[in-house]
């Protein structure tokens, strides 16, 4: 997510730190040097003239310098004012005093409106609510189609087919919603691949008409730029009260989401990354701002991990490692934990020093495939053998892979990877008194 900004900036921020004493020179030509980084960024030049003019200020006086710590300063002024780009402290859709509340859509074709209805109504759902989705999508045959077989797979249903009109269905969807107590109803609308008046007027219709609460834009977040020109009309003509932000998974340069806030005067209100329907998040600005500046998304994780992992088991993998008692019997536990956090690559990029992994050994990133395999050969080891793998020589990795169905060479990969693992964790924990707290939270 915004990961050639957030290496730019890090690697700023190092250099930064490195330089004993700071001079006022010295933070100039950072902010320079940030400055560039956001415009090759594609954020908006203006949007990027008036964030560096309130970091300067902040970041360029006698306190600063005199401080203990002027290059963490620094970077706290710019993470805070990163924060307030991104829209301070979050926005939330707020339910209708009278059910349902209805969410309506809106984008440029391609921009993930159908994917985003799905994994709303998967997140409502998870709330504990029962949406309805509205499948108003005329224009494409197949998107009709797509948003029903979603809803299938996600037990949500879905109103909506062939011969009736955008209109007709958004309307019908929403009385159905009232009478089936259904909340919220999510309105998928049809897009172009660029902006036309036809469109424009028909989802100006619906909303006149259907009255949404939240009109949310769908904007992906690699068309950086333009995202902000889109947004711009979108909002002209139809209206917008917050935006879903989708793809921030690829390599997104980041423009969009740095100057839509503030371009558009409009929030963020959630962030797509991935294709799966459980890819959304709520869009956090505090913790995206932390992920640019390579502080780690630590309570993300934590959210993810409440939805997935069993909490005690977490607890005591925390006090497992403090004690340096991590067993094979903790790195299979492990190595399902993570399976079911996610994507191994996406839970990494969470981390304080989820890059720093990413640059681990390469089998070690390749462990959910061979997870299998893995939990086979730990099955035929005897308990002693788990708790102290040291013991496990020659005759007993035959026995082992004999018993496991898979060859001496799988358990010598499994012993090398929980040895790699072991050692990680134990740098991890060097250097977390050191690196974690470069910035005095709040
Ligand atoms: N990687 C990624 N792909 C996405 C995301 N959201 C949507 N997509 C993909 O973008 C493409 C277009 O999505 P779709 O929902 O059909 O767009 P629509 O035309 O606006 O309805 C599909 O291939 C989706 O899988 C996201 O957050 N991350
Ligand atoms: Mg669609």
């Amino acid at each position: 997510m915004l990961d050639s900004l957030s290496t730019r900036l890090q690697s700023i921020f190092d250099r930064l730190g490195g330089r004993g004493r700071l001079t006022e020179e010295n933070i100039q030509e950072a902010l320079r040097e940030v400055r560039v980084a956001l415009l090759e960024a594609d954020v908006n030049f203006k949007v990027v003239r008036a964030f560096i003019d309130r970091v300067r200020e902040k970041a360029v006086g006698q306190d600063v310098l005199r401080s203990l710590t002027p290059a963490q300063h620094v970077v706290k002024v710019v993470h805070d004012e990163l924060v307030e780009l991104l829209g301070g402290s979050g926005h939330r859709l707020t339910p209708a005093p009278h059910p349902p509340t209805v969410i309506m859509l809106i984008g440029l074709q391609g921009s993930g409106k159908t994917t985003t209805a799905a994994k709303l109504a998967r997140w409502y759902t998870k709330q504990g609510q029962h949406p309805l989705l509205a499948a108003a999508d005329t224009n494409r045959p197949a998107a009709q189609d797509q948003l029903q077989t979603l809803g299938g797979e996600l037990g949500v249903p879905v109103v909506g087919g062939p011969g009736q009109t955008p209109l007709a269905i958004c309307r019908q969807a929403r009385e159905d919603a009232a009478a089936r107590g259904l909340t919220p109803l999510i309105l998928d609308t049809a897009g172009r691949l660029h902006i036309d008046e036809a469109l424009l007027a028909e989802l100006a219709a619906i909303r006149k008409e259907v009255l949404p609460h939240h009109v949310l834009l769908v904007l992906d977040a690699m068309t950086g730029q333009d995202a902000v020109t889109v947004a711009d009309r979108f909002n002209k003509a139809v209206g917008v009260d917050a935006v879903i932000l989708t793809k921030l998974d690829g390599d997104a340069r980041g423009g969009a989401a740095l100057s839509v806030r503030s371009v558009t005067g409009r929030p963020i209100a959630f962030a797509g990354i991935g294709e799966k329907t459980d890819a959304l998040e709520p869009f956090h600005p505090d913790r995206l701002a932390s992920r640019i500046l390579g502080m780690g998304d630590v309570l993300s994780l934590v959210e993810r991990a409440q939805e997935g992992v069993d909490q005690t088991k977490a607890e005591e993998l925390v006090r497992k490692l403090r004690e340096d008692a991590f067993t094979l019997d903790d790195f299979r536990d492990q190595l399902r934990q993570v399976r079911q956090l996610g994507p191994l690559d996406q839970v990494l990029g969470m981390l304080p020093f989820g890059k720093m992994l990413r640059a681990a050994p390469k089998d070690l990133t390749a462990e959910s495939t061979d997870l299998g395999r893995f939990e086979a050969i730990i099955g035929s080891m005897t308990p002693d053998e788990r708790r102290s793998p040291e013991v496990i020589n020659g005759s007993r990795r035959a026995r082992i892979a004999r018993g496991s169905g898979t060859t001496v060479q799988d358990v010598n990969r499994l012993l090398k990877q929980y040895a790699q693992m072991r050692k990680m964790l134990k740098q991890l924990k060097g250097m977390e008194g050191k690196l974690r707290l470069p910035i005095p939270r709040g």
